[in-house]
């Protein structure tokens, strides 16, 4: 298991992101981890080739994004609940925040870089307002000009607007080894860079919101609830298995008390899942 951040390093962390709008943790994925995700990536194109969503101009036409997660494998359980990206946290997005999206974002070869934007901009509220979301972009392959790094412009979370998608930013690359994560603030100026390098950009970015937000990706209807009663209890938090201030009770109560009341002898094994893949043409369109 990693060891833990020192409290200097997680204080670093904390005021790079105030300051700038980002910051990078280098070897935060162990070996055996990165290697597993490899994996897991190549499993994720031979049952629903191509990614989960269609190619446009936003999310990428050679660009591959899988959804849903934590309805595949168990090691994305794992991914979610890195212990560093949880240390640091809490003092960005306050107690009590969400996991809100978890995707894939495999950049293959001649992919033009993405339009610069905002991912706090789903909520539409005037800026500056205080911190709603925090992305962590996981670099699976390194993170070069050439392979198209992520690029953010620096201190843009204290602009007063959202960004104009069709314009063109002075933007810096995050430039890090396979390995590393960096967390990019949900109101720093972003996006993928473009990829000339003749392979693919493995990365995933997993996606966090303050607690009284709606997540972005409607996890609690996504999972059967059984299957969320299986995981670690710090996990199904960040579900929202537990209130954030007054938000998320059932019977003013921890709603973990009801859920295990209603779902707890039901099976974990979710039926569902052993046709999701079949379906995966239907979803996307894709010409079988
Ligand atoms: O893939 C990247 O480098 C950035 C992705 C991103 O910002 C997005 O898709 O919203």
């Amino acid at each position: 298991m990693i060891p833990d951040l020192s409290v200097d390093a997680v204080d670093l962390h904390v005021a790079n992101i105030e300051r700038d709008g980002y910051s990078i943790m280098h070897n935060a994925i162990e070996p055996k981890l990165l290697a597993a995700l490899h994996d897991e990536i190549e499993r994720l194109q031979q049952v629903r080739p191509g990614g989960d969503i269609p190619p446009g101009p936003f999310t990428g036409y050679v660009t591959r994004r899988w959804f849903d997660l934590l309805n595949d494998a168990d090691l994305w359980q794992e991914v979610a609940v890195h212990p560093w990206i949880m240390q640091i946290l809490p003092q960005v997005l306050g107690d009590g925040f969400l996991l809100s999206t978890m995707g894939t974002a495999v950049v293959g070869h001649d992919e033009s870089d993405q339009a610069v934007h905002v991912d706090d901009g789903v909520y539409g509220f005037p800026r500056p307002h205080p911190n709603l979301v925090c992305n962590t972009m996981w670099a699976l392959t390194d993170f070069t000009e050439a392979t198209g790094a992520t690029r953010v412009v620096p201190g843009s979370q204290n602009f007063e607007h959202d960004p104009d998608l069709t314009e063109a930013y002075d933007t810096d690359a995050l430039l890090m080894p396979a390995g590393s994560i960096a967390f990019v603030l949900g109101s720093c100026y972003h996006g993928a860079g473009a990829n000339t390098s003749g392979e693919d950009r493995v990365a995933l970015t997993i996606n966090y919101c303050n607690g009284c937000m709606r997540q972005q990706e409607n996890l609690m209807l996504g999972i059967h609830p059984s299957r969320m009663l299986s995981f670690a209890p710090e996990l199904q938090d960040l579900l929202g298995f537990k209130t954030s201030v007054g938000a998320g009770h059932i019977f003013a109560q921890d709603p973990r008390l009801e859920m295990q009341r209603h779902y707890a002898d039901q099976s974990t094994h979710d039926s569902y899942l052993d046709r999701r893949n079949d379906l995966h043409n239907e979803r996307t369109g894709a010409k079988t």
